[in-house]
């Protein structure tokens, strides 16, 4: 009766969130600053050149010279050129320190006709270019393989204007995540993405990865959400798609082709994006499960039962949960448990959600289903219980000794065989490994299966891939839930598409960027 007697002890004061709406939708420009919570990557050992590490072969591009440079410095100036070794560093190596470039020239545009400039010049000159935001990307695609230029987003944080109506604001694609919805906040709106690497990863790089998070089960996918896009094409062309509007059936959806192809067809530079109400009542349960067949039933019984108020449902199993409790210090509110479950509520009236969450967790208890749980409704509890969920990628990167390091797998699977291919992998990959893990996004169908170990070694990697893989593509799965395909996974993209659909992806790369500049040896397969 754990259950019950928490809720009712737990019968505790609503949140409120901010509800600041104004009145009007007048044009309103804001820069956005960046917030970093991510400095854990300025820990890691340098790792090996990708180049090297994964033996690849460098395109025929041309070499950056000082007359390049010279040509990008009068038209950003000085301090927006970066050409630091040092202070590269941390743009040439990706968040899991797995992937390292070797740059030697970053830009920072501020705005779109900078961009479109660069692009044209790199496009004449055949030089090649990496677009990145926040560099939180987990497929290797935010970072160059060789010495592209980085094109960084961090300088493009405008916010352009936040329609109250109709619940749309347009903005720059260098706008933190976090920042962007503590500013639509102020007008009773939300941002209809998160994801734990808000702090630091940019809404153009969300777009670009097509990103999911932790709402997609409520809120739906960016190619629902985003209404508009500009983009600057490898030409230096400015491709303006940027409708504010709910509704535009005017020709072919063009925006849906930069959403989710990781830079590789267009940087995007700027973006609309449908914003709903901000919830007024927010109860967040936190579970404990003793099979995995319970966390199935109570997914679909949460379905059910809270209906239109379920946010999100979340799956996490002993070993991720123990990973975060060793390696961040942060404790579980409840015993351990072989699978954990977060539900979360988002409604317009308390009252309501909260007996609507009462009674699903009574009948889930009673029915054994749950045996243990507590449920926040304040925002400092609810705060640290979502820390524990979104920090687990973080622990998982500090579980190793020496070396961080993670092999991460993002798949969609069918639910029937969501949690048999954490213990199929456990099992094949015996004392090879520290850690087999799995947790992710239950209510989507997307796992997160992370295996951990104490340095990068090429027989480890060669047991995992691509055995994962084609054990995904047996069940129907899709080998990129939500991160997408990057620089690591262009080689098994095979495994959920098929050829045909992988000859007009190259078909339209040549017709968008003919020389190939725009991130070269991503998402697309060898030839
Ligand atoms: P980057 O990492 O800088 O770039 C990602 C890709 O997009 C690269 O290919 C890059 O070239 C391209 N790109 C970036 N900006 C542009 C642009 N303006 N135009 C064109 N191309 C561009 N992902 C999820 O989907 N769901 C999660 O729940 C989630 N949680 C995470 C939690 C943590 C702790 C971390 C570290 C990562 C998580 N991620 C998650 C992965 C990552 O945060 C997302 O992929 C995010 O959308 C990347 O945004 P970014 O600005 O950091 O992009
Ligand atoms: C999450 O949902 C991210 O926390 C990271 O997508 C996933 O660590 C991972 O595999
Ligand atoms: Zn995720």
């Amino acid at each position: 009766m754990m259950i019950a007697a928490r809720c009712t002890r737990l019968g505790i004061p609503i949140v409120k969130n901010l509800t600041r709406v104004s009145s009007t939708s007048m044009f309103k420009s804001t820069d956005l600053n960046q917030h970093y919570i991510h400095s854990s990557v300025t820990c890691f050992p340098k790792c090996e050149l990708t180049s090297k590490r994964y033996q690849i072969e460098r395109g025929q591009f041309s070499t950056i010279s000082e007359e390049d440079v010279n040509f990008f410095t009068n038209l950003l100036g000085h301090h927006r050129v970066i050409n630091d070794e040092t202070e590269l560093e941390g743009y040439n190596i990706d968040w899991l320190g797995m992937v390292r470039g070797a740059s030697s020239v970053l830009l920072k545009p501020k705005t779109t006709e900078e961009v479109s400039t660069i692009l044209a010049y790199c496009n004449k000159r055949k030089l090649a270019v990496c677009p990145q935001g926040g560099n939180t990307g987990l497929v290797g695609g935010s970072v160059p393989v060789f010495d592209e230029i980085i094109i960084s987003t961090a300088l493009m944080n405008k916010v352009e204007n936040v329609d109250t109506w109709l619940g749309v604001v347009t903005c720059q694609s260098g706008c933190v995540l976090e920042a962007l919805d503590e500013h639509v906040s102020e007008y009773g709106l939300m941002i209809p993405l998160d994801l734990g690497a808000k702090g630091s990863c940019h809404i153009g790089g969300n777009v670009s990865t097509n990103a999911g998070g932790l709402r997609l089960l409520r809120y739906g996918s960016l190619h629902g959400s985003v209404l508009g896009v500009e983009a600057v094409l490898a030409s230096g062309e400015i491709v303006d798609c940027l409708s504010a509007m709910k509704k535009d059936n005017t020709g072919y959806d063009l925006k849906q082709l930069f959403i989710g192809s990781e830079g590789t067809l267009g940087l995007v530079t700027k973006i609309a994006i449908n914003c709903p109400p901000r919830p007024q009542s927010v109860n967040l349960a936190f579970l404990g499960l003793e099979t995995f067949d319970d966390v199935l039933k109570t997914y679909k019984d949460a379905k059910k039962k809270l209906g239109e108020i379920l946010s999100s449902c979340e799956f996490i199993d002993q070993s991720s949960i123990e990973c975060v409790e060793k390696n961040l210090k942060l404790k579980a509110p409840i015993g351990a448990h072989p699978f954990y479950m977060l539900i979360e509520t988002s409604g317009s009236n308390g009252i309501h959600d909260e007996e609507k969450l009462n009674v699903f967790l009574e009948e889930a208890l009673g029915a054994g289903l749950v045996t243990d749980g507590t449920v926040a409704t304040e925002p400092s509890r609810m705060h640290h219980i979502w820390s524990i969920r979104e920090r687990i990628a973080e622990a998982l990167i500090n579980d190793g000794c020496t070396y961080k390091l993670v092999f991460i797998y993002d798949i969609s699977l069918p639910l029937p065989h969501f949690y048999k291919m954490v213990e199929d992998m456990r099992e094949h990959l015996g004392s090879n490994i520290l850690r087999c893990c799995g947790y992710g996004h239950i209510g989507d169908g997307n796992l997160h299966l992370n295996i951990t170990s104490k340095e990068f070694e090429k027989d480890l990697l060669n047991l995992i891939e691509p055995t994962i893989f084609e054990w995904t593509a047996k069940v129907n799965g899709s080998i990129s839930a939500e991160h997408g395909v990057g620089f690591k996974k262009r080689n098994y993209i095979h495994y959920s598409k098929s050829s045909g659909a992988i000859a007009l992806m190259k078909q339209l790369k040549a017709l968008m960027d003919p020389n190939g500049i725009l991130n070269p040896y991503k998402v697309l397969p060898d030839n």
